[in-house]
């Protein structure tokens, strides 16, 4: 039974067309094989697999099997006051597991795939009349990394077994063990330990190698850890990790395989199966092509099953990277190949880490969002006590600040930063602890964990502001990211500013606590200089239009920069919107064309991700779909459909989940909008399990471009204003309770 079980797995190996709503991405070669002579980088390849702490990059090779291995917490660096970023540390890669068979050279019927539905990486191939197969999954339940390899013939299994680790510790081999510990130059201390399973056959130590031996099958849990501890006043360190990695991986060796993998899938689907996605029919062409060949295939093309794919992936890589306990996913998410990584790996405050965050609460997710919470809490007084020493942050009076915080562009996790102040970063961060409460309606965790930052922040920003002689305020000194000069008024800080106002003031009404306080940030966020309207329509990105010789393209059609920053009112903020400020709306409208898809060397992954969320708050259904696409072009996407900068970025594959969620769903003009941004692309399709702010969930079906209907799905028992297009409905549905909507204003 098993042989024949395991023969109808492998006729669905290479070349197997998919069905439609399978969410695979499958390859048919090794990470590493050599097209045209090159061959990608690794990263660009592998497939990852996460438990939100510890993660793995999975080659897939036959002969000498290489599974890069993470944990989130490998930092070099520390509290750096300098602020210098050379001297902030970076995210470090932790080791690799080398699995070498021997005699694999010949192979047959090759493929690896990653099952985002089920957290399962596989791969599989024919060698010398043996059909083998490897499974592969990072259990968060379980805290570990498996690797499984059967075989369909007895004994099929000799090789040997290294784990090696990245900064040059020993590995010390023991009965069915390998491990490795050491101590990074900053004092952090890390411990790996693999325990081997063998079924059949023999298992022996030879060096640092665990060697078997004719075995039937073989499974490898692998546990690691670190000393960090989220915690400014511990220094950032806590328990040596040797006593916690060493049961780990013994109790996850005690358990049989299927319970570990059972385990693993109902953790997983408890998250992932909240939000399903169908976007219609892929051609059969579309469905026969293995992930890399299609993606190619796909640009200027629609491929509603490649685009459902990349919004699953986003959902996948959040839920594997970014869970509680754990550290927030960084500029790579978990996953890094390198202890020299692009911008550190680190965390960048002028849109790449708030950009991870945007799927969290719409797509369904926001258990993942707390990793981001509970970093910036740690981080907080080690950034107070930078912010308070930096005679950049001089109030208009000339003082040193003494309340709140600011942060630069860049961080560690060690309350170290580097690179320029991004001034306004503060205000951004405060959103996603707004958006938590506003999609959940958390009103303990708007009270004890958001209010007081949003407050504190305020603070801060009640003390910076400037006043200009008509008594409007503005952010002095600030920068539109990473785009001309230091100015006052930048509308990007002043965009960002008013919505820390606008959602403190809203803070304060939920919870019904200082009045006065709230009164006052109110009648601040009114004086804010707001953005204005340019010479050819342009929403300004600078307080005036921009004539300046230096920079001879800013303000003009001809500008086409990566960063959106002055739209940030438009997405992720809600200072300008279709409904109640169209004149700004269509000015935003003019900058995005302007700013467009032009052969522009700056323009990346992300800039696309944001640029699809911004034509959906829009309603330009078109135009987002134009910028979903670019992300399948070669030069925005790796072939295992990370986001690609260049190098590997992982913001774009985050960015995307929520700008499709911002094209089938809007919950931020105080009322759900159903569908506002449909693509012709998608004629017939639904959603499942979408989430708006005011403790909904909402499911969506369309046909011919129409709704059909949207059952809405009530968590708190709020008011719920329905809208589609120009038709809309009040509504009262109580807690627990749905409501179906056919989008006509009155009941048929
Ligand atoms: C921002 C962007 C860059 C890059 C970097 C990590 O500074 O301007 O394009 O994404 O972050």
């Amino acid at each position: 039974m098993k042989k024949l079980l395991f023969a109808a797995l492998i006729i669905l190996g290479a070349g197997t067309a998919l069905k439609a709503g399978d969410l695979l991405l499958w390859y048919q070669q090794p990470v590493g094989s050599t097209f045209n002579g090159t061959a990608p980088p690794f990263i660009n390849e592998a497939l990852p697999i996460g438990n939100g702490r510890i993660g793995g990059l999975i080659a897939g090779r036959t002969v000498r099997e290489r599974i890069m291995l993470n944990e989130d917490s490998l930092w070099t660096g520390g509290d750096n006051p300098s602020g210098n970023d050379n001297t902030m540390g970076a995210y470090q890669c932790l080791g690799t597991l080398f699995i070498n068979l021997p005699g694999h050279e010949n192979i047959a019927d090759y493929r690896r795939d990653l099952d985002l539905g089920n957290a399962l990486a596989h791969a599989g191939y024919q060698s010398g009349g043996v059909n083998y197969r490897r499974e592969y999954f990072c259990s968060h339940p379980d805290g570990v990394l498996v690797v499984r390899l059967t075989a369909d013939r007895p004994g099929s299994y000799t090789g040997s077994i290294e784990l090696s680790d990245a900064h040059g510790a020993q590995t010390s081999a023991g009965k069915n063990r390998l491990a490795f510990a050491g101590t990074l130059t900053n004092g952090l201390k890390y411990e790996a330990q693999l325990i081997a399973l063998p079924d059949g056959g023999s298992l022996q130590t030879n060096g640092a190698l665990l060697e078997f031996k004719n075995c039937n099958s073989l499974t490898l849990i692998v546990a690691a850890g670190t000393d960090y501890a989220m915690d400014y006043a511990a220094k950032y360190r806590g328990e040596d990790p040797h006593t916690r990695v060493t049961r780990q991986v013994e109790k996850a060796a005690a358990k049989k395989y299927d319970d570990l993998k059972t385990r693993h899938e109902k953790d997983f689907h408890s998250l992932f199966d909240r939000v399903a996605l169908d976007l219609g029919k892929s051609s059969a062409k579309q469905l026969e092509l293995p992930t890399d060949v299609r993606k190619t295939v796909t640009v200027g093309t629609t491929d509603p099953g490649l685009e459902e794919l990349l919004f699953q992936y986003g959902r996948y890589l959040l839920i594997s990277c970014s869970r509680p306990g754990g550290l927030p996913a960084n500029l790579q998410g978990l996953w890094n190949d390198t202890n020299n990584p692009p911008w550190h790996s680190d965390y960048h405050a002028n849109i790449n880490v708030e950009m991870n965050y945007w799927p969290a609460e719409v797509a369904n997710l926001p258990a993942c969002h707390r990793p981001f919470f509970d970093l910036v809490l740690s981080q907080l007084p080690a950034w107070r006590k930078a912010t308070a020493a930096s005679p950049d942050f001089k109030t208009p009076a000339g003082a040193m600040t003494t309340r709140g915080w600011a942060i630069r562009t860049s961080h560690n996790i060690y309350g170290g930063m580097g690179w320029k102040w991004d001034k306004t970063a503060n205000a951004w961060y405060c959103l996603g602890f707004w958006e938590h409460y506003a999609f959940t309606g958390d009103k303990k965790f708007l009270k004890h964990t958001a209010w007081p930052v949003m407050k504190e922040t305020c603070e801060f920003w009640m003390d910076h502001l400037q006043a200009l002689p008509d008594g409007r305020l503005i952010v002095p000194k600030g920068w539109s990211p990473e785009h001309g000069p230091v100015l006052d008024g930048v509308s990007y800080n002043q965009e960002i500013v008013w919505d820390l106002f606008n959602n403190t003031v809203a803070a304060a009404d939920a919870l019904g606590v200082d009045k006065a306080f709230r009164d006052k940030i109110a009648m601040l966020r009114n004086k804010l200089v707001t953005p204005g309207t340019g010479s050819w329509g342009q929403l300004l990105e600078w307080m005036t239009e921009l004539h300046d010789p230096k920079y001879p393209e800013l303000d003009t059609t001809n500008d086409h920069h990566r960063h959106t920053s002055h739209l940030f009112a438009v997405y992720p903020g809600r200072q300008i919107s279709v409904g109640k400020t169209p004149q700004l709306a269509a000015a935003a409208k003019v900058s995005l064309d302007a700013r467009g898809i032009a052969p522009d060397s700056d323009v990346r992954e992300w800039s696309f991700a944001w640029r699809t969320a911004l034509f959906a708050r829009l309603h330009d259904g078109e135009g987002a779909h134009r910028m979903l696409q670019q992300l399948f072009s070669a030069r925005n996407t790796c072939p295992n459909l990370f986001g690609l900068h260049p190098p590997m970025q992982m913001d774009g594959n985050f960015g995307i989940t929520a700008g499709i969620c911002e094209m089938l769903l809007q919950s931020h003009e105080d009322e759900i909008n159903l569908l506002p941004a449909l693509p012709k692309a998608w004629p017939n399709g639904s959603v499942k399990g979408l989430r708006a702010r005011g403790g909904f969930e909402v499911d969506i079906t369309w046909k011919e471009g129409k709704l059909v209907y949207a059952t809405i799905h009530s968590l708190l028992g709020n008011p719920c204003h329905l809208r589609y297009g120009d038709a809309a409905r009040d509504v009262k549905i109580k807690k627990g309770g749905t409501f179906q909507w056919d989008g006509q204003a009155t009941p048929k």
